[in-house]
């Protein structure tokens, strides 16, 4: 498959990395991690020990046709996403971003089925050129409003040539949801307390984590979703467990001081029900945010 990987961020390079196993993959990102790979390729390592080498550009390039993009930017920018590519004869997209509504955003623009995914692979970006894998997890994508599609079952075919752990789901509108409740649970709470996530896994800050995926559940129980308080709270475990050695996203940005995607995650479910966790995690970051002139 031709695969554009938007947003070459940690999780972008490490999907795009690991897809060119495979795959003829460009990855889109920012320089100097994007001219390191241009110059010399890109290293996975941690879980994996491979090197690869994709194209690498920092916009997207004149002739984009492709089988496949892999949106993977931060949710804030999910809309610059859909303006770069909304010109790209391409056959599918996928979201693997955290954060809800991404999928419907890309769809408005794009002119090709878009499927809704969620990653839990640990990735962290420690050098231009480098990604490290902190935690094999497995990448769950589908139809983002449910059921089947041929599209949905020849991506994950290409996601599972290239060794992912790969699931073809019916229900992604539960497992975004899921996904969610684990980004709320994990994220801000590593951020805010500079832990890595296996620190939730049995620690002073998993009541935190585990109240903050409740409140989740109930929200997307409001939504008409049917996630119960015990699975969310055990996605989170699972996910912490699994990716134990790896900071978060949201840790990540807090420590190299940028903007977090505090809104589309505990403030999204803030925004929905009564959830005093999730809206005292979000106060907290985006007052960090705010003091940092970065809203
Ligand atoms: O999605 C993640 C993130 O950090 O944003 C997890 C799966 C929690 C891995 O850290």
């Amino acid at each position: 498959m031709d695969v554009l990987v938007f947003g070459a961020g940690s999780l972008g390079s490490l999907v795009g990395g690991l897809l060119a196993r495979d795959h003829s993959v460009t990855l889109v990102g920012r320089d100097p991690h994007i001219g390191a790979i241009a110059a010399d390729g890109l290293a996975v390592t941690g879980a994996f020990d491979v090197r690869v080498t994709p194209d690498a550009v920092t916009a997207v390039p004149e002739d984009c046709a492709a089988d496949l993009a892999v949106v993977t930017v931060k949710a804030h920018d999910t809309e610059a996403a859909a303006v770069a590519l909304a010109d790209c004869p391409l056959d599918a997209a996928l979201s693997l971003q955290n954060g809800m509504g991404n999928e419907a955003l890309l769809a408005e623009a794009l002119d090709c089925p878009v499927l809704a995914g969620t990653c839990t692979y640990g990735a962290l970006r420690d050098g231009p050129g480098t990604v490290t894998c902190t935690g094999v997890g497995e990448v769950v994508l589908g139809p983002r409003e449910g059921g089947t599609s041929t599209t949905a079952d020849a991506v994950g075919a290409a996601f599972d040539s290239a060794g992912f752990e790969t699931t073809v789901a019916a229900d992604m509108p539960r497992r975004l949801w899921e996904k969610l409740a684990v980004n709320a649970g994990i994220n801000a709470t590593t951020a805010l307390a500079r832990i890595e996530n296996g620190a939730l896994v049995d620690g002073p800050g998993t009541d935190a984590a585990a109240a903050a995926a409740r409140e989740t559940a109930r929200a997307a129980r409001e939504a008409g979703v049917d996630l119960t308080d015990e699975a969310a709270v055990a996605a989170v475990e699972r996910v912490a467990r699994a990716t134990a050695a790896n900071t978060s996203s949201m840790h990540q940005d807090v420590r190299d001081g940028r903007r977090t995607e505090i809104d589309a995650i505990n403030g999204y479910v803030a925004d929905r029900t009564d959830a005093p966790v999730n809206r005292t995690l979000a106060a907290l970051v985006r007052a960090w945010e705010a003091g940092r002139g970065l809203r």
